[in-house]
Order: C-alpha cells, then structure tokens, then sequence
C-alpha cells in the first residue's frame, strides 16, 4: 500500500514502530526497518550518549530509513534534539510534550518532523510551525496518554490538517490497519505488538504477559498527577491506584514507579515494575518476528481494503 507517508520516509509499508523507551532499541528498530516499515529508536529517558549509540548500531545493521522518538521530558532533550540533527536522521517523532522549539534546527537539517498529538489543537499548532506529518494517538496506547479514543481522534485530526496524519493506539493487526485508513490515516503506528516482537529486548516475562493480557488488563496509573500512564495491571499499578484514592503525594506516588520501566523490560520483574501496554494486548496472541508482523498486517488490511482506493 502506497501512501503519502510511504512517499514522505521513503519506505515499504505505511507500518511505524513506536519509541517506546527502554524496548525500542537499535535491535528492534533495524528490524522493523529492514521488514520495510519504519524503525524508531525510543530516547525515552536515556542520555544523549546512549542513542548515538544505537543510531550508529541502526547504521550497520540497515541501509534502510529509520527514526528517533524524543520524549520531551527526557532531562537531555536538548542535547538528543541537536543529536538528530547532526546525525540527519530521516524522521524524528516526538512525545509527552511541544517540540516547536526545535522544529527550525531540525527542519534546516532535513529531518522529517512528526510530533505525536493527542489533540485537534495541538495537531494545528504543529502543523503551523512546520511538521511533515502528526501521529494522532489515542488513549488506548500504552504509557503516557491523553484523553481521547483513537476513533474519535483520528477523523477531527485529519480533518483539522492538511498533512497526514499517522494513526496509533489500539491497532495490531490488519482489521486496526484498515480501520485506520478508512478514518483517514495515512500510516499507522504501533507499539504493544512490536514490544511483543522476537528481536524485542523486552524480558521474556513482558512479553509473556502482553501475550497472556486479555481485554480488560490495563489500568490508567498517574490520572490525579495530570501524568496519565497505561499499564498492565499487576500488583505495582493495584498499590498505585490504592495510594492515589487515597490522596497520597506526588512524591509519594513516585516513589513507586521510579525506575519501574526499567525493572519490568530489564529485569524482567512484571510484578513491582511498570508493565506499560496499550488495551490491544488482549488481541496480541503470539511472538512473531517483526517481518511477519509488518508484512502480514499490510497484506491483511490491503485485502480488507480492496476496491476502496484509499491507497494507491
Ligand atoms: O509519549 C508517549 N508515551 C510515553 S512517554 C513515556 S515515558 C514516561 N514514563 C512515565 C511517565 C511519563 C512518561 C511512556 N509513554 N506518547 C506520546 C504522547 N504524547 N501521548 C500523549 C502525548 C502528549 C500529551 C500532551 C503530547 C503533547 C501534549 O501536550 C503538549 C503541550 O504542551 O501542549
């Protein structure tokens, strides 16, 4: 399927990979890339020092192009943001906050800019100041959220902008695909399926409990602190909601998830760690290698499509 963000990465399938921090690492996202969709190098929190490291480690393993994700509250976001520059990496996306103040540097370096928005008026505002294209992500995903469900998103996003807009939150199979072209996306963005995926870094116990996850396992951590984050439930996210009904501190609340990423992909601990994971991992039933993640779901959702022409 040939699209206008096909066109724009230069790239097989409209198929993204989302930035997720600690998981999307050189590993999984030269694999996504060399399937023929779009691999995404997940800052997260991580230095500066770190993702050069693993944008060299892309450059060896694919020709291909492939992306950066910087999260905007990332303390070396500064530095990450000059990084993509200097390194001209063909598309950077970015997270959990405004990247207008380094849209000119990137631009002027020719990096394709896609900001994720959860919003119609933040999809304008990045429009205005330049972006090639917008991710609309819905509440469904995984991690940091806002408010509003995918289907609700994507049709006033595309119809508020004259750029593509990339749909993500809730899709991992071709059904989502074609579910998302025909609210007019132009490309989709994923996540849970690839943190699912062989070449996933992602502990063996992470992966198992996306593979295990049914429909109603995710909880919304962080509502009362304005920083809303999708989890699967475990006894981490129970505590979590425990101390949040009853009124505890942001410090205090803090404290329970401070590094919690890290143990759940790292070490693999999926009981006090942060076990982020969109809704749709009750839909992930399998470990599968990213080319026939990338390849099946475009094959399904183009024959879901057929006779529509809504690509080319
Ligand atoms: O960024 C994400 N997902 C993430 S980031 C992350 S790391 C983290 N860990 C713990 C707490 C907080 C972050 C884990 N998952 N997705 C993209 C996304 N961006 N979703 C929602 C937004 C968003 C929300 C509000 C973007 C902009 C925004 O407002 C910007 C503004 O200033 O108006």
């Amino acid at each position: 399927m040939k699209t206008e963000i096909t066109k724009l990465f230069e790239i097989e399938y409209p198929i993204i990979q989302g930035g997720m921090a600690w998981v999307a690492t050189a590993e999984l996202a030269a694999a996504v890339s060399e399937a023929g969709g779009l691999g995404i190098i997940g800052a997260g929190g991580a230095p500066a020092s770190w993702v050069k490291e693993q944008i060299q480690k892309v450059k060896q393993k694919t020709d291909k192009p492939f992306g950066v994700n910087l999260m905007l509250m990332n303390p070396e976001a500064d530095q990450i943001a000059e990084l993509i520059a200097e390194e001209k990496i063909e598309v950077v996306t970015t997270g959990a906050g405004n990247p207008e103040k380094y849209m000119k540097m990137w631009k002027e370096a020719g990096v394709k800019v896609v900001p994720v928005v959860a919003s119609v008026a933040l999809a304008k505002r990045m429009e205005r100041a330049g972006a090639d294209a917008v991710i609309a992500e819905g509440t469904e995903s995984g991690g940091h959220i806002g408010e509003t469900t995918t289907m609700v998103l994507v049709p006033q996003v595309v119809d508020a902008v004259s750029i593509p807009v990339i749909a993500a939150g809730g899709i991992a199979d071709g059904r989502g695909v074609a579910a998302a072209f025909m609210l007019g996306a132009k490309a989709v963005q994923m996540g849970t399926i690839f943190v699912a995926a062989e070449e996933s870094i992602a502990s063996d116990a992470y992966k198992n409990k996306i593979v295990k996850a049914k429909d109603i396992d995710t909880k919304v951590t962080g509502r009362s602190t304005g920083h809303p984050v999708r989890v699967l439930r475990n006894q981490q996210s129970k505590e979590y909601l425990r101390l949040e009904a009853e009124g505890a501190s942001f410090e205090e609340l803090e404290k329970l998830t401070l590094g919690g990423l890290k143990k759940a992909v790292v070490d693999g601990d999926v009981i006090h760690g942060s076990v982020m994971a969109g809704q749709i991992a009750g839909l992930v039933k399998e470990i599968r290698s990213c080319k026939d993640i990338v390849e099946g779901l475009n094959a399904e959702a183009e024959s879901l499509l057929k006779g529509t022409k809504i690509y080319e």
